[in-house]
């Protein structure tokens, strides 16, 4: 996995000519964060996060991308589960996928008048509860996707912020020690580079 942390890149992230350097290292932290662009199906990690529905039944983007992957056994188990409230998240086997477990988590939909001046701690909820799913089942690495930012319709930037601070409040609260690695795994420049930009306010360089 060392070989995936942002901070050993060589050339800088360009798109539509906005040119983002990769964050340096943060003392306390660099081994333990990682920023990646690439399919999360293919990752040999303790587990992924999907990005699913209060179904968990699967859907497009990343949520159906898990389940091709997976297979239909991954399918037979979340018929269990009894479906997930949004802003929380539910665990599975990986199946036929090289991760170990897949974290299903709910994000909120950014515009529905649901979560209304509620988007905020929802999404705050699906990161937290994925890392505190991860320390219950003793898992030591965890690759998120970057929940809600696709159909849902929440903004990179402030997904990322969302995410970033509630990884570090966790972390800094001594709750993830046991975790070796966590992982925000883009699939778009525009999340990618959200991520370069905001790391560096959450896990400044020392
Ligand atoms: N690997 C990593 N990230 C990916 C991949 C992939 N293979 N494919 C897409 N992404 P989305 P949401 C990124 O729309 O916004 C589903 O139908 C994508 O670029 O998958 O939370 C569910 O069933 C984006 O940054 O999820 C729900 O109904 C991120 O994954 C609904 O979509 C999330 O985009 C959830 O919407």
């Amino acid at each position: 996995l060392n070989k995936i942390s942002p901070f050993k890149e060589d050339s800088d992230s360009e798109e539509e000519g906005h040119v983002v350097s990769p964050p340096v290292p943060n003392a306390t932290y660099n081994d333990k964060i990682s920023v990646i662009r690439q399919d999360i199906t293919t990752l040999a990690v303790d587990a992924i996060v999907n990005a699913a529905n209060n179904s968990l039944l699967g859907g497009g983007g990343v949520d159906g991308a898990i389940h091709r992957a997976a297979g239909p056994d991954l399918y037979d188990e979340c018929e269990t589960l009894d479906g997930c409230a949004t802003g929380s998240a539910k665990i599975t086997d990986g199946y036929e996928l090289p991760a170990k477990k897949v974290i299903h988590a709910v994000g909120p939909i950014y515009w529905s008048t649901k979560s209304k001046g509620k988007h905020t701690e929802l999404l705050r909820g699906c990161y937290r509860t994925s890392l505190e799913l991860c320390t219950e089942h003793k898992l030591k690495s965890i690759a998120f996707s970057a929940l809600s930012t696709g159909v849902y319709g929440y903004p990179s930037g402030e997904a990322s912020h969302v995410a970033l601070d509630t990884v570090r409040k966790f972390l800094d609260e001594g709750k993830g020690d046991d975790i070796e690695r966590i992982i925000f795994c883009n699939f778009m420049p525009k999340d990618e580079h959200a991520y370069f930009e905001n790391i560096p306010k959450y896990f400044p360089p020392v």
